[in-house]
């Protein structure tokens, strides 16, 4: 290790006395240069604030809440080697973010963005329409659309985030220049943009029209956002986050976008945590990192519902009260049994599938007395071949036939959940019970393949998954479940659908019973078979005709072939 330097608040532009939001590392750590230090937040934006060397921290000098300026010592940090000879140089973020002010970014309106966010360039209107593209953001070049924040239709006001882009380093939002109406997306999540790239176009209609302040405002970011004068220094790469928020005045979208810094978003992101549904317990409401973890752990321990796609969950999770806590041993003799691995996987699965789809399930009953007879048969038949045909095989082949029949039961919801995806392939997944728990492999092309291949294939994958040997692609691409039951014995019962299928069907033990067959009581073997569907895709109408049909198919299999 080198010698001990101070890491230095940066020229951060007009932000002064801003509050310490979050504190990233600690004394003892060894911080690479780069690494966001702690993060800074005025009203209107918040910052991380990168070493400007790699170290290991000897000392904080700041605490939570501290009032931090330009010059502010965030830390000292005895140096690495390699890096003790540029104790004194600034931080690229101060050369890059008091260049960026020096290039005449645009004036802060009240309550508008920051500073220093970027003022995407709009080229002006030909008939009330502007196309909005992305400004000048410095080095940021073919950078990932993270976030589409706006769509089609939607009511604008000026200086409103419309997409957020991210390198590997950083994340920014890019704001409106105008108010106005949404009129045609241009970007989508995972577009790569660069400086000019269009974002959208927007309809300035008289009452969407910015006021002539604005415009004002959109004209010193157009002019903004020109590329520096030849001869500058260019812009920084440094690792900087900004965020700017929405203006608590801005009726419309405030509110409706969480309030938390750019890494508790980046670790929201990581774990597939939805922040508008997460409380947050910092100041002003902010979503701090610990309100992210005990989010995740409460809905770990199925004490939350967790946040759907955003569409398909309808724009909110539920949040219910606390998991009771009991000591159970105040009651009498407990003992403690650590779950499987597959259960304690599996667990958070189920949880999330059963509270987030409005399962419905139908109950019909199927007349096999001919397919068992059949069965029995061809089993006979077939005793030498080692092959032995189950009902499970059949039931494969049937659902196949009518979920060609009713193609809805065959799809998912799409990630925006405003569009159902049909699939024209047919994997068929069935839950095999183990030692270690339930597992579900899949019979791919189940409708290319006959009734023996299907036998063997499901013989050859339930003892895969007795032995623990099944390996990740066998569980993979279903499109439809069947959980059976028949061996074991029950009537009826309500299967989990198994997201993201749509539908699952569960089957009970066959047993003899006395049917009315118009003149008489004849005895006939009925199937009991219990189809949960998703309500948001199908509706009972359509689920009673898929169970009716898959009736009739197994009780004249003849009809599979139609
Ligand atoms: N009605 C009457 N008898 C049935 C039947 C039914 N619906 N289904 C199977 N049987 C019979 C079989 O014919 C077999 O009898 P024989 O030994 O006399 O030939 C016996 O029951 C055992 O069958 P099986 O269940 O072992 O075989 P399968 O091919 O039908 O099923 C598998 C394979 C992997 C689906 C099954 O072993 C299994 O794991 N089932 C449990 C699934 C489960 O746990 N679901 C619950 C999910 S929700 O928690």
């Amino acid at each position: 290790m080198g010698q001990t330097v101070e890491v230095k608040v940066p020229d951060i532009g007009d932000f002064k006395d801003v509050e310490v939001i979050e504190v990233l590392v600690k004394e003892g750590d060894t911080v690479a240069r780069e690494q966001s230090l702690i993060t800074v937040e005025s009203d209107k934006a918040s910052m991380e604030i990168p070493s400007s060397h790699a170290g290991r921290v000897k000392a904080m000098r700041v605490k939570l809440g501290d009032k931090v300026s330009e010059g502010s010592v965030i830390c000292e940090l005895q140096a690495s080697e390699s890096q003790a000879s540029a104790a004194t140089a600034q931080p690229a973020l101060a050369k890059g973010a008091s260049q960026a002010r020096q290039g005449g970014l645009p004036a802060v309106e009240e309550g508008g963005p920051a500073a220093t966010s970027p003022a995407p360039s709009p080229q002006r209107p030909t008939s009330g329409t502007v196309q909005v593209s992305v400004p000048d953001i410095g080095d940021f070049k073919d950078v990932e659309v993270i976030e589409v924040l706006v769509k089609p239709g939607d009511r604008i006001v000026k200086d409103q985030s419309l997409i957020t882009v991210e390198s590997d380093k950083a994340s920014m939002e890019i704001p409106s220049p105008s108010a106005g109406v949404v009129q045609s997306l241009l970007v989508k999540i995972g577009d790569k943009v660069s400086q000019g790239s269009p974002i959208l176009t927007l309809a300035t209609s008289e009452a969407a029209v910015a006021p002539p302040r604005a415009a004002a405002a959109a004209e010193a970011a157009v002019a903004a956002a020109q590329p520096p004068a030849a001869g500058s220094p260019p812009s920084t790469d440094y690792a900087v986050e900004m965020v700017a928020r929405p203006s608590l005045t801005e009726a419309g979208h405030a509110g409706a976008k969480p309030h938390a810094s750019p890494s508790v978003r980046r670790f929201a992101r990581e774990l597939g945590v939805d922040l508008t549904v997460v409380t947050g317990t910092g100041p002003k409401g902010r979503i701090t990192h610990d309100d992210v973890r005990e989010y995740v752990k409460r809905a770990l321990a199925g004490a939350v519902r967790v946040a759907a796609p955003a569409a398909a969950a309808g724009g909110a999770g539920l949040n219910v009260i606390p998991w009771p806590q009991v000591d159970f041993a105040k009651f009498g003799p407990v003992e403690r049994v650590e779950m499987s691995r597959i259960k304690k996987l599996s667990g958070p699965n189920l949880a999330r599938n059963w509270v987030m789809i409005p399962h419905v399930t139908n109950h019909e009953d199927a007349d096999i007395t001919e397919l068992e007879a059949f069965r029995v048969q061809l089993n006979k038949e077939n005793e030498k071949s080692g092959v032995k045909v189950t009902m499970l095989a059949f039931l494969i082949k049937a659902c196949v036939a009518a979920l060609k029949k009713f193609p809805d039961f065959n799809s998912s919801i799409a990630p925006e959940g405003d569009a159902i995806i049909r699939k024209n392939y047919w994997h068929i997944g069935f839950a095999a019970d183990t030692p270690n728990g339930l597992v579900v492999p899949v019979v791919k092309d189940a409708d290319k393949k006959g009734i023996f291949e299907i036998a063997q294939e499901t013989a050859t994958l339930a003892a895969k998954a007795r032995d623990g040997k099944l390996a990740i692609g066998d569980m993979q691409g279903g499109t439809f479940s069947i959980s059976s039951l028949g061996g074991i014995g029950g009537t009826y019962f309500t299967p989990i659908i198994n997201a993201p299928e749509v539908a699952i069907l569960g089957v009970c033990r066959a047993s003899m019973k006395p049917v009315w067959d118009g003149k008489q009581f004849a005895p006939r073997l009925v199937l009991p078979l219990s189809l949960s569907w998703d309500h948001r895709v199908v509706d009972g109408a359509a689920a009673a005709r898929f169970n009716a049909y898959l009736a009739s198919l197994l009780a004249d299999f003849r009809r599979v072939l139609l």
